[in-house]
Order: C-alpha cells, then sequence, then structure tokens
C-alpha cells in the first residue's frame, strides 16, 4: 500500500507505525521524540524517485546518471543503452549484491568450521551423521575417518569452490538430474561462489554486455552460486556445527526482553558470534558477574536472522523483526545491542545513545559510528563473547525508566528439512512420500514459501494476511527470515493456530503435532526449501523436476538485494516467485515481460508482481492449481 505517499513533512500524526507492539513501545518509551524509520519514510518531502524504482536510472559511468524512459528516443543512455539494458544491468547488480552477501557468511561459516575441526575455536562438530550425509552428497570417502578428519576435508573441499574458476559446485548436483541439464545447456552452471559476482560486476561496467538475456542469464548464474552455493554452505556446515534444528519452542516479540535480567540482543546474520554469547551467557563467571549487579542472568535475545539461527538450533527468543530493530531499543530496558552484519539500520546507534544502550559492533566489514568495536574472531570466540557480556553486565544498574511491553507470542520453530522428513514422513520411516501422497490426495493442495523481510515502506501485515489464506486453502506454508517472525508474532507459527487451517490440512498436521506454518530458518536457510523441494521430486509422484511441484514462492515485504538473489535462484530452479508491491525493472517493457512472462518457458518458474494480499494469494494458489492439473492429480 502506497500509504507513505500522503504524508507531509513533520506531520507526526501521519505517521504509520506497524504492528502493535511498535506502537505501544514508542508510545509508552520513556523518552520522548524516539525517531525511527517510519517517521523519516513519513518525514521524506519527495517520492521514491521513479527512475530508480523501475530500474531505468544508469550511473555506471560519468557520463550519466542517465535516466532512461523507455520508448522515448531522445531518453536513451549517452552511450546508448536503452532501457532493457539498463535494467538488466541494474538488475544483475542488485542480485550480486545479494548473493555477494550471502557468499561472504558462507565464507565465515566455512571458516568458523574449518577452525572448529582443527580444535581452534571453542565450538564443536555436533551433528556427525549429518556431516556424513554431507560428506558423502559431495563424493567424499567417509570410510574409517575421524569427525575431525572428515570435518577438515570437507570443510577444505567447500572453501576450494569459493576460489574456483572452472568446473561445477558440488551442491549443485544435488538438484534434480533433469534441473542441471537445464542449466547446462544455458550455460549458467555456477563454476566458482565468487568468480560469477566479479563477471557481474564486469560484465555491467560501461559498454560491456548489453544484451539483457545475456545479463540475466549471469544473474541466473549467480543467483544458483548463492542458493546451491553459497547459502547452502552456510545452512549445512552451521547444522554440523551447532546442531540441525529440530521442532523447538520459544517465544517472539518485544515483550521477551526482561526486567530483572540483563537484556543483550543479537543482530544481524551469522550464527557464529551468537553461538558463542549463548555459550557465554551460561557460563559461571558470567552469571557471578550478573550477581553483582543484582540481575538474575544474561537474557540473548535475536533481531533480525541472527534471531532466526538461534532461536531454530537453541530455542532462544526472538525480540523483534527487521522493523522493529530501533523500537526494541526504545524500551530503555537493553543493555547491549551486539551486531554483525547485514540489515542493521545505521539509526539503531542513534537510538541506542538516548540510553544506557552500548551498541557493539564486532565484524571488521561493519562498522558503525557511534558503536564500540569487538573485532570478532571465531579462535577467540568465546574470550570475546564473554568480554562483549561484561560490559552489557556494566551497564544493568545503569538501566533508567523503561517500558517493556507484556505482548510476546508462543512459536514452534526449528523445521530443518530433515524435520520435516521425519514429522511428516513418520517416526520409522523417514521419508517424503507422505507428504507428496496428501499432496496427490489433495488433502495439501500444495506448498507455499513466504520468505524475506518486512519493510517500513508497507504498512500492511502482508505476511499475516497472505500466510492466513493459504492455510484456510489446505497450501502448507513454509516461513523464512523476518516474514517468519513477523508470521510468529500473530501466533501461526504454534500448533493451536490449526483451527485456522483448511479441513484438509489440518487433519495432516493435527496429525504430527505441527503448527499450520513451519518456520524454516533464516534467509541462507532458504536452501533447506530447495533440498525440500528436491526430495519432493525424487520420492516421486510429483514429476521429474522442481517445476512441476504445486509449489510456489512469496517475498511480499522484500526490502533487501538478498531476497532478489534468492527469488532468481527459485526462479531458476523452477519455482514461481511472487514479489511486491514493487519490483526494480518496470521501466523496461521487454525486461518486466522476459522476467514475468518468459523466465516461465526458459526455466518453468518465473517473477510475478503483486501489491495487495489478495492478489498474492490468487497468484499463488492459482499456480498451485496449475501445477496440479499440469500433474493430473486436481480431481
Ligand atoms: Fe534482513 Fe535476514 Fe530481510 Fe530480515 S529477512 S530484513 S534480509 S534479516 Ni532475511
Ligand atoms: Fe549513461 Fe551509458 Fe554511462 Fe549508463 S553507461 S551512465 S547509460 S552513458
Amino acid at each position: 500500500m502506497d500509504t507513505s505517499r500522503r504524508f507531509k513533512k513533520g506531520n507526526e500524526s501521519e505517521v504509520l507505525i506497524q504492528t502493535e507492539t511498535n506502537r505501544e513501545v514508542l508510545k509508552n518509551a520513556p523518552v520522548e521524540n524516539i525517531v525511527t524509520a517510519a517517521h523519516r519514510v513519513a518525514g521524506r518531502s519527495v517520492e521514491p524517485c521513479l527512475f530508480g524504482q523501475g530500474g531505468t536510472c544508469c550511473r555506471n559511468c560519468n557520463m550519466g546518471p542517465c535516466q532512461i524512459i523507455d520508448g522515448v528516443e531522445q531518453m536513451i543512455g549517452v552511450c546508448g543503452a536503452d532501457a532493457s539494458t539498463v535494467a538488466a544491468r541494474n538488475f544483475a547488480r542488485i542480485v550480486a549484491g545479494g548473493a555477494a552477501s550471502h557468499m561472504d557468511h558462507a565464507r565465515g561459516v566455512v571458516m568458523a568450521f574449518l577452525a572448529t575441526a582443527k580444535g581452534e575455536a571453542p565450538y564443536e562438530i555436533k551433528d556427525g551423521i549429518k556431516l556424513r550425509q554431507v560428506a558423502m552428497s559431495i563424493g567424499i570417502d567417509v570410510a574409517e575417518k575421524s569427525k575431525e578428519d572428515l570435518a577438515i576435508e570437507v570443510g577444505e573441499k567447500l572453501m576450494a569452490e569459493f576460489g574456483q574458476q572452472e568446473g561445477g559446485l558440488s551442491f549443485v548436483k544435488r538438484a534434480p538430474k533433469p534441473r542441471q541439464e537445464l542449466w547446462k545447456k544455458l550455460g549458467i552452471g555456477p563454476r566458482g561462489v565468487d568468480r560469477e559476482i566479479t563477471e557481474i560486476m564486469h560484465r555491467t561496467h560501461m559498454g560491456v554486455d548489453q544484451h539483457y538475456e545475456n545479463l540475466l542469464f549471469q544473474a541466473a548464474r549467480t543467483a544458483l552460486a548463492d542458493g546451491w552455493g553459497a547459502s547452502m554452505i552456510a545452512t549445512e556446515l552451521s547444522d554440523v556445527m551447532f546442531g540441525t534444528p529440530v521442532p523447538i519452542r520459544s517465544r517472539v516479540d518485544i515483550g521477551v526482553l526482561k526486567e530483572d535480567e540483563v537484556n543483550v540482543t543479537v543482530h544481524g546474520h551469522e550464527p557464529i558470534l551468537a553461538e558463542a554469547l549463548g555459550m557465554a551467557a551460561r557460563d559461571p563467571e558470567i552469571l557471578e558477574e550478573c550477581k553483582k549487579v543484582g540481575a538474575k542472568g544474561i537474557n540473548l535475545a535475536g533481531v533480525c536472522c541472527t534471531g532466526n539461527e538461534i532461536l531454530m538450533r537453541k530455542g532462544f527468543p526472538i525480540a523483534g523483526s527487521f522493523i522493529q530493530q530501533e523500537v526494541v531499543l526504545a524500551t530503555g530496558a537493553v543493555e547491549a545491542m551486539v551486531v554483525d552484519v547485514q540489515c542493521i539500520m545505521q539509526n539503531v546507534s542513534r537510538v541506542a545513545e538516548q540510553f544506557h544502550t552500548e551498541l557493539i559492533t564486532t565484524s571488521d566489514k561493519a562498522k558503525i559510528p557511534g558503536a564500540t568495536h569487538i573485532s570478532f574472531d571465531e579462535h577467540r570466540a568465546l574470550d570475546i563473547a564473554k568480554e562483549i557480556l561484561k560490559r552489557a553486565i556494566k551497564k544493568f544498574p545503569e538501566r533508567g525508566k523503561h517500558f517493556v511491553p507484556v505482548r510476546s507470542m508462543d512459536v514452534v520453530a526449528g523445521f530443518s528439512h530433515e524435520t520435516i522428513n521425519y514429522m511428516l514422513g513418520g517416526r520409522f520411516r523417514a521419508s517424503y512420500k507422505p507428504l507428496n501422497d496428501n499432496i496427490i490426495n489433495g488433502r495439501i493442495r500444495g506448498v507455499a514459501a513466504i520468505v524475506g523481510c518486512d519493510n517500513y515502506r508497507v504498512t500492511e501485515e502482508m505476511h499475516v494476511e497472505i500466510a492466513k489464506e493459504l492455510i484456510a486453502n489446505d497450501v502448507l506454508v513454509l516461513v523464512t527470515g523476518c516474514a517468519a517472525t513477523s508470521i510468529g508474532r500473530t501466533g501461526l507459527l504454534s500448533p493451536e493456530a490449526l483451527d485456522q487451517a483448511g479441513p484438509g490440512l489440518r487433519e495432516v498436521l493435527e496429525a504430527v503435532g505441527c503448527p499450520p506454518v513451519l518456520h524454516m530458518g533464516s534467509c541462507v536457510d532458504n536452501s533447506r526449501i530447495l533440498i525440500a523441494a528436491t526430495e519432493m521430486v525424487r520420492t516421486g509422484g510429483l514429476g521429474e523436476d522442481i517445476y512441476q511441484l504445486p509449489a510456489v514462492g512469496a517475498a511480499p515485504q522484500w526490502m533487501s538485494e538478498k531476497a532478489v538473489a534468492i527469488g532468481q535462484y527459485f526462479v531458476s530452479s523452477g519455482v514461481d516467485v511472487v514479489f511486491g508491491p514493487t519490483f526494480p525493472i518496470t521501466g523496461s517493457k521487454v525486461v518486466s515481460d522476459y522476467c514475468f512472462n518468459k523466465m516461465k518457458d526458459v526455466y518453468g518458474g518465473s517473477w510475478h508482481l503483486a501489491k495487495k494480499p489478495s492478489e498474492f494469494v490468487n497468484i499463488m494458489v492459482d499456480t498451485i492449481n496449475q501445477a496440479r492439473k499440469d500433474l493430473g492429480i486436481d480431481k
């Protein structure tokens, strides 16, 4: 909804704050004049630039910036670039930005994994079974190898794929055979994790690749290097190191902050720092320090995807999603916000300054003025985590007036692909067969993933409305990222919400005690959905390739470049994906037609654009119905 457009500068009464909890906190915050992104959206006197929004502003060289108007001859670029070239170039760079984030995240995970396997970091190889499965899936002989030796071999093999120049990525070989053949035929099999990004930056430089389709193929190749490469590496090795998620109860929303404990929020993405903080929070030395200041302990709560990582694996609560990061601090009850990388708004620093809260940056890649920087190194993870917590403990006596809302909601998270396999497949024979059977017999119509960010420019609770409609229509809903948190706030991640599901879905899930919406983790964990989809294909009865599955994805409030990279790897894997309310190629008719229609012929799945929840639901349900019809299972 474009409500943001109506706001005049400084008209505070028209600031639309999203979520009940955010409104409650900001109304009762102990400090007046807390400014959040919602206020800045309202206060902007200029509307978003239409060229930027539609993807037709080019500033790739200094003859520009050139604003292109599709179809107007005098409004092509100085170099002659037309709307399709500029939109495709910009789109490719968005994918590159998003994919690079996941690649660097994955690199960090592999480095910590190797340090762990060598006994140089305070973590352990928790899931030996998954380690063996991962090793075998990438062609490593597991016989007679110690857990540590095997882990070193796996870590080194995957690490080498970052800088690899030729050949394919190991995990790509997990995809259904016809899919791999299609990628080969199209020439878009990723050659190395990092190489594809460099090539996008090169090809989008002034005067290089000027064919939109060729550019979009490279964007697809880079996205695949993310989904079937970086993100999958991050998820799989994090599971091996920190434990594969199993169903776990916890709570989400700002009310998880505690009156009598030192509140430490951990915000960003990489699980490595958060896991160390989790370990340190239980350390006797730290608990002793807490006692000295009159606190009962450390309350570690997540924000954004770090939250999803430690919720899934350890059951730590989530204090807030992306649109709650400033508001969490506005309670005045947070001693420290510890951040690593991605999705951290610079303004958290200003809000922290209004309280006793210390903002601590930990990645040398991500510093913020006003924050304390403590460089994190996995080799000394526990010592650093303790140092951070001690600083937070020192702040506890300084906590002044504060307001913690009572709001928080029960959730059950931890639906890794292994868990789904096990829960829906039965205790004795884990398999996707029962899920496939229930899709074939129509109790479950299909599967829909709602992923990605929440966003200050979208004021409707899109995720929630879409999820409710889908489960009522017997569609199994999978969620990740901030979409998962925002849906969690409304109770849909709890088995009690099953009464909102349609009769078929309800019958299947009630029998196994699952909630109607399954939390599959953080944004890199979208790779779990790729594996689950592949398993459904392999199990049989639903076609030979992913594009045939009655499955669909959506990111209705996307904000970050990562969401676009994720969307593109789903599309290139054969899944129809719905984004909105805007999409950064609409300034070019040719590229729009290519992404929204022709990609369907190329990949079996394409992009779709929707604005309202009902439009999302219609496209998603139609996609599922069409797939059922094509499979001949629609009775
Ligand atoms: Fe960031 Fe991942 Fe988006 Fe949330 S969903 S706003 S990317 S934290 Ni990933
Ligand atoms: Fe303009 Fe072409 Fe330079 Fe882009 S590359 S800024 S379209 S002249």
